[in-house]
């Protein structure tokens, strides 16, 4: 029987514990704040933001939301980040992206505190990571271990294969794959599209990780039977049948896959939940390590 990863369950469970840390928090007189910044109006951003707002209440962490109109100058943009840099109260900051293509993102990642990074973005916290030093981690490829182990899937000592190398997912998901503990210690593959004959890679994962933003894009063949899939990719597909007019599916053909894997995470319902509780484990931690609390 294959396993569905019940990402909505375990990023509830996770969503709890953030939930503990930030009353431990709140009574010590410090109240875990997250500012969001929306630049524009995409309605994907649009709903992960609410997704997120949502979140901090449930949990007990203020939000602070700053929407910014589409032809917002770059400038604009930077006086907020340094505003919220400077902000004692604020302890995370995240700006949604994709930004509006006038905007320099590395510019805006690099202007971020680097201490209230939530995202795990900046150059500081990405270098962290590579040498194992702890620090913020981006939500999306941190909350994936969570997932696999939660499920009661070993980790140590497997070959995990990602498929993508992007800043936000495909390569710090390598680089915390390959870290020592037991939610981790993989032999990690990094496959892109610079790869030649991606099928005799992808076979021999033992976890495949598929971030590449192509609907359907793993199939049952490219699949060792028995190994366990999460699929990072949510793509909004036409659909006439659906109210909304669309469909989300990820970048792995889920019903092909489903008959091989051995494990294997919905879209939507896996990975996506997981970012949002993640980010409140950061936010939190986030507010830990400016105070100074271990
Ligand atoms: N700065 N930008 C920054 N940080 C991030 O961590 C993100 N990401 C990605 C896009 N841009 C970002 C997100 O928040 C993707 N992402 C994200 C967040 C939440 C969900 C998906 C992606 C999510 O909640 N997905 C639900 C369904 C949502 C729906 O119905 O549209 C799911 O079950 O997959």
């Amino acid at each position: 029987m294959t396993i569905i990863i019940d990402g909505k369950a375990v990023a509830a469970e996770i969503r709890q514990e953030a939930k503990g840390e930030a009353t431990t928090l709140l009574e010590q007189g410090i109240t875990p704040c997250l500012a969001v910044v929306l630049v524009g109006d995409n309605p994907a951003s649009k709903a992960y933001v609410g997704s997120k707002v949502k979140a901090c209440e449930e949990v007990g962490v203020k939000s602070i939301k700053i929407e910014m109109d589409a032809d917002a100058s770059e400038e604009a943009l930077l006086a907020q980040i340094e505003g919220l840099n400077n902000d004692a109260s604020v302890h995370g900051i995240l700006v949604q992206l994709p930004l509006p293509k006038h905007m320099d993102e590395d510019r805006i990642i690099e202007a971020l505190d680097p201490s209230k990074d939530v995202d795990g973005f900046h150059p500081v916290n990405v270098g962290k990571l590579s040498i194992g030093i702890d620090c913020l981690t981006p939500c999306t490829p941190t909350g994936i271990p969570e997932l696999i182990v939660r499920s009661g899937i070993e980790m140590s000592g497997k070959h995990a294969v990602v498929i993508g190398r992007s800043n936000i997912v495909g390569k710090p998901m390598m680089n915390i794959l390959v870290q020592k503990g037991n939610k981790a210690n993989c032999t990690v593959t990094c496959c892109h599209s610079g790869t030649k004959d991606l099928t005799e890679f992808t076979r021999q994962a033992d976890i495949l990780i598929a971030a590449i933003g192509v609907p359907e894009f793993v199939t049952a063949d490219m699949v060792k039977p028995g190994a366990t899939v999460i699929d990072v990719g949510i793509n909004r597909v036409d659909d006439a049948s659906d109210k909304r007019g669309y469909k989300l599916v990820g970048d792995v053909n889920f019903d092909d896959v489903k008959a091989v894997a051995g494990a294997i995470t919905p879209v939507p319902g896996g990975v996506g939940p997981m970012t949002v509780a993640m980010l409140m484990k950061n936010t939190v931690k986030a507010a830990r390590m400016l105070h100074g609390i271990g």
